[in-house]
């Protein structure tokens, strides 16, 4: 579908200041400082734990403590002076007045009825208790049989412990639930991961194209004010994706394709750029191997092809083609980030890269720029590597660069009595039952633990299930570890208290050493608190405490180029030195050494497929019970398409439960949302909600927990990531007899 082009002009040159940010998903972004008067308020160096965009800025106090907000630091390439919505409300996760407050253990039967409870105790209890377990483990079956699943900043502190304990096992659900994938296509392409932030150069560019990505729902704060300015510049938008998102109004294709069926549509974009020679043929040249093997490859992949799979019209498949091909190289296809859908999502990935090496768009301003960062120095000793004979990932996935999460979860359940298995779990800011998929195979998982120790700041779903609860203090009352980034230019970032922890919590820094203490490992914390560690580690970088706490954010100069001139010498990071369109490595490893197609189950009739992604104001379960943001957004709907709700007479707000393939009932319900912006053929929920944990008393019971419905996943065979969009949902009107399964 082509979108009114001439409308979204007049609004552009309406001088808005930034016409996505002027729309109503956008508009919430903060600005900068007000004009303050600081004989009344302090203000302190952060960087937000919101999302994983890591912006920083500043913590405003009030004179009599309280804390009054935050905002961006103008000098931050992450935030670029403005906070989103989401970092904007971050003060209501430290007023929550549902947050931990104090360490608990388990008590067998202690509780009504003989069910389980939990007791308050001192801390030297609580980590006596985990450190004698721990041992406990280690003496019988091993230190490896200890895993950490972790996920924000405390990670920099549990992980050198963890292996400094004996044990590799550590996994983080961004890799085999979020980005993995296409750290794979395009490693397998270019020779380079994606990281984070992405060196997407947006504000430059002159076409962006967005497969599924839904930047302006997905909040990442940089790249959405990015993308303000290349639409103020004029820039070409292209969305692909089943849902008329933000971005989708914003731009002029949008492409509703047909779920499922996106390696199609990237084939045949392959194949009318090579048949039209509308490819960049000098970088193609220059740069790639395998370029007749691919010509050769996607010449059966007409537009005509296409559009029999993806229902993508071959008039705007080859348009927009063309429109790519017009803006090389100052062109993006983006990468995307939470790229595991349908199993095949590395080839998927690869498909994207390669595309993007066919424009010679790595490397070129408008395109993907090389970004640069800094390391951060650790005070000696590091902690050991250890090494363990059980591979946690099965020897399955050969281009895993990571241990997966969901393989932890798998290692934990015994096939036999003696067989050795993972027996406990240290849980850092990482709620499982929310995060991965397969819910019965996780609650199977722990009912097998004998450890299961869970540091988090909420009572969320994992901690109800946990041995020991270490309660976090919030990011603003904590010193952490410096943010170190590689993107535009090498920078750091400080973040310090700007109020004392409330309650009887703790900073994941001050836990870990303290259970190092116990567990015998001291030496690998040769600090003396985090204030000494941080003053060392800036002196090291020719900073200081002192200097940051007055800036915030410390940028150095590049020392290499941020658009290289790439010459015939020029080495791309993959074993051939080029950009691999047929990768040699991947076929020796048996799999396709360019993307092919293949077809995926299609829901049964009366059925749909789940779809879920973002929502501006909120980021996956850890914001739905915060105040300001529960107020913005306090519950999930459902958006179905007319047509289908016309064959089952239900209407805009009227409330349902959902089951799926499996047979699996939702917990609770979930009001219809009627809309014409998504196709008839799924329905989409925003993620992160219907919570079963009645200590989160604002977001209880409120909307569906799309995860507790993700039963069948669909597995990358290159890296294991989890496919979720394989899934398929029925109506129940009425309230369900049967018994939720979660
Ligand atoms: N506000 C907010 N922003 C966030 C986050 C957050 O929690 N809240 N989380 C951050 C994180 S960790 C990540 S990884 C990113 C994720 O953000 P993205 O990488 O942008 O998200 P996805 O989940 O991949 O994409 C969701 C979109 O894909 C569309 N879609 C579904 N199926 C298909 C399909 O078959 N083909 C196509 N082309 N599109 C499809 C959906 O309709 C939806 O619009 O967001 C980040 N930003
Ligand atoms: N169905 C479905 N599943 C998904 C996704 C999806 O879109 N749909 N998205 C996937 C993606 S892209 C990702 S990246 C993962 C994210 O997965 P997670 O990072 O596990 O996401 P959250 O649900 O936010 O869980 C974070 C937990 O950390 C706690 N927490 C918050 N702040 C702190 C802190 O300062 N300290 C400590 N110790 N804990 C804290 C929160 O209370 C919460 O319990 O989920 C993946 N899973
Ligand atoms: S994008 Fe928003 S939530 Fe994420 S770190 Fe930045 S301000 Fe915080
Ligand atoms: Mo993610």
């Amino acid at each position: 579908m082509k979108t009114n082009r001439r409308d979204f002009i007049k609004i552009a040159s309406a001088g808005t200041g930034g016409l996505l940010l002027a729309t109503p998903a956008f508009n919430l972004f903060k600005d900068n400082e007000e004009p303050i008067d600081d004989t009344k308020v302090k203000r302190y160096p952060t960087y937000c734990e919101i999302c994983f965009w890591q912006c920083a800025g500043w913590t405003y106090v009030k004179e009599n403590g309280d804390i009054w907000k935050v905002v961006g630091n103008k000098d931050d390439q992450h935030s670029i002076g403005r906070f989103c919505p989401r970092g904007t409300g971050g003060v209501g996760t430290y007023y929550d007045p549902d947050r931990l407050k104090n360490p608990m253990i388990r008590v067998k039967g202690g509780g009504e009825n003989g069910a389980d409870s939990f007791k308050d105790v001192s801390w030297d209890e609580a980590l006596d208790y985990v450190a004698k377990k721990m041992k406990e483990i280690a003496e019988k079956h091993g230190p490896d049989s200890v895993a950490l699943l972790t996920h924000g900043s405390g990670g920099s502190y549990f992980k050198p412990l963890l292996n400094a304990f004996g044990s590799p096992n550590i996994a983080k659900p961004s890799y085999a639930q979020c980005r993995g994938p296409r750290e794979v296509g395009f490693q397998t392409t270019f020779g380079s991961n994606i990281g984070s932030p992405e060196p997407t150069d947006i504000k430059n560019t002159r076409c962006l194209v967005l497969i599924g990505s839904h930047l302006g729902e997905n909040m990442h704060n940089a790249q959405v004010q990015e993308m303000a300015e290349a639409i103020e510049n004029g820039a070409t938008f292209i969305t692909v994706d089943p849902r008329f998102s933000t971005v989708a109004s914003k731009s002029k294709y949008w492409l509703p394709i047909k779920p499922a069926t996106d390696i199609a549509l990237l084939l045949s974009w392959m194949h009318v750029l090579i048949n039209n020679e509308w490819y960049n043929k000098e970088y193609v040249a220059k740069h790639t191997i395998g370029f007749e093997e691919l010509k050769a490859h996607v010449a059966p992949f007409t537009p005509q092809w296409a559009y029999g799979i993806t229902d993508i019209k071959p008039e705007i498949i080859i348009e927009t083609a063309r429109e790519m091909s017009e803006a090389k190289p100052s062109v993006i296809i983006h990468p995307g980030r939470h790229v595991t859908w349908y199993g095949d999502d590395s080839q998927r990935s690869r498909a994207i890269a390669m595309l993007n090496g066919l424009l010679g768009s790595w490397g070129a301003k408008g395109g993907f720029f090389i970004p640069e960062g800094t390391g951060i120095p650790q005070m000696p000793p590091a902690a050991p590597h250890p090494h363990s004979e059980h591979d946690i990932n099965n020897g399955l996935y050969p281009l895993a660069g990571d241990i997966l999460a969901n393989k932890i979860v798998d290692a934990s359940i015994a096939k036999n009595e003696n067989d050795w298995r993972i027996r406990g779990w240290i849980v850092n800011g990482t709620n499982p039952f929310v995060t991965m998929p397969d819910q019965e195979n996780t609650k199977k998982a722990i009912e097998a633990l004998d450890l299961l120790v869970v540091i988090d700041t909420m009572p969320a779903e994992i901690v109800s299930y946990a041995d020991v609860v270490l309660p976090e203090c919030t990011y603003l009352e904590r010193y952490d570890t410096l943010r170190s980034s590689s993107f535009r230019f090498p920078s750091i970032a400080l973040r310090m208290p700007a109020a004392e922890p409330m309650y009887k919590t703790k900073s994941a820094a001050w836990m870990a050493k303290e259970l190092a203490k116990r567990l015998g490992l001291k030496q690998y914390f040769p600090w003396k608190n985090e204030v000494a560690l941080l003053d060392w580690q800036l002196k090291q970088m020719g900073s200081s405490l002192e200097e940051m706490k007055k800036i915030g954010v410390k940028n150095f100069e590049r020392t290499t180029d941020m658009y290289p001139v790439m010459d015939e010498t020029y080495e791309f990071g993959t074993p051939s030195g080029k950009i691999e369109l047929y990768s040699a490595s991947l076929a020796e490893s048996g799999f396709d050494p360019m993307p092919k197609y293949t077809a995926h189950p299609e829901p049964p009739q009366g059925f749909y497929r789940l779809n879920y992604g973002r929502a501006p104001m909120h980021t996956f379960g850890r914001t739905v019970n915060s105040p300001n943001l529960n107020d913005l957004m306090p519950e999930n709907v459902l958006w179905v398409n007319p047509k289908v709700l016309k064959e089952w007479a239900l209407k805009n707000g009227d409330e349902i439960w959902l089951e799926n393939q499996a047979g699996v009932v939702s917990e609770f319900s979930i009001k219809i949302r009627a809309t014409e912006r998504i196709r008839y053929d799924n329905v989409y929920m925003v993620h992160g909600f219907g919570t079963n944990q009645k200590g989160l008393s604002k977001s209880y019971g409120r909307g569906i927990n799309d995860q507790q419905l993700i039963s069948t996943v669909m597995v990358d065979p290159l890296m294991g990531g989890t496919g979720f969009r394989g899934n398929f949902v029925t109506f129940l009107t009425s309230k369900p007899e049967k018994e939720a399964k979660a």
